[in-house]
């Protein structure tokens, strides 16, 4: 039987791309929930100490079925605007449940009038995971980034958080990301991640970069 990954996250939209990834690759994927919500979130520098800080509240918490193959994920994402410094970054959820999309676009287009770079560049974003598994007392870390532009307004109703503002670049056959302005065989023709399917934001996201990137340091299930 394969081995059960237990996902502490409080954030569905990130427990339904996780689910659809890793179900492909055999894994069973549970929610892995802290009672009372009593998860902390540092806030610290980079969004590996925030995972490996989630694994060390998820192991004083696990549920009574965990097995002895099964394994937790924590998952830290995080939107970077290049013409912000990054911001908001390891900030994302909370600038996200403060000034929200409405609030980056509004930040950008008041760049824009001072500015004198051209508007793509200005735009510039990406977005970035760093996901983190622990397994029978050892950690693995993976790591995912997905560039693109902040779109001019919010797009699309699908997805979670930021994306009603991402435009993800195009990809190669190969899946790799392409610099901007550049076509590619994979595209999301200018649409947001929260204007595209599960399917496609998958294709192109952080998220399933890092998850990758993690689980292709261990065995197939
Ligand atoms: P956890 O319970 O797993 O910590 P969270 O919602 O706090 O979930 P993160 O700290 O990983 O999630 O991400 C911070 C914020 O960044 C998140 O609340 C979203 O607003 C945004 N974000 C992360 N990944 C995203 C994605 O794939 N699409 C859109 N927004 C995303």
């Amino acid at each position: 039987m394969s081995p059960t990954v237990w996902f502490l996250t409080g954030n569905a939209g990130k427990l339904v791309e996780a689910t659809e990834h890793l179900s492909h690759l055999g894994y069973v994927v549970k929610q892995l929930v802290v009672e009372g919500n009593q998860l902390y979130e540092p806030q610290a520098e980079t969004l590996e100490i925030v995972a490996k800080s989630k694994i060390s509240q998820a192991l004083q918490h696990l549920p009574d079925e965990f097995a002895k193959d099964d394994m937790i994920l924590v998952e830290d994402a995080g939107l970077f605007v290049s013409a912000l410094d990054g911001f908001p970054g390891i900030y994302s959820s909370y600038v996200h449940s403060t000034i929200g999309n409405l609030g980056i676009i509004r930040l950008l287009n008041h760049l824009e009038t001072e500015d004198t770079v051209s508007s793509a560049s200005l735009r510039a974003a990406h977005f970035k995971a760093v996901a983190a598994i622990w397994r029978d007392g050892e950690i693995l870390i993976g790591e995912g980034i997905c560039p693109g532009h902040i779109a001019l307004e919010p797009m699309g109703g699908s997805g979670f958080g930021f994306d009603p503002i991402f435009i993800p670049y195009d990809l190669d056959k190969d899946l790799q990301p392409l610099s901007a302005g550049n076509y590619g065989e994979h595209s999301t023709h200018g649409k947001t991640f929260g204007g595209v399917d599960l399917a496609t934001k998958i294709k192109f996201s952080h998220r399933t970069r890092a998850l990758q990137n993690l689980f292709n340091q261990l065995p197939s299930a």
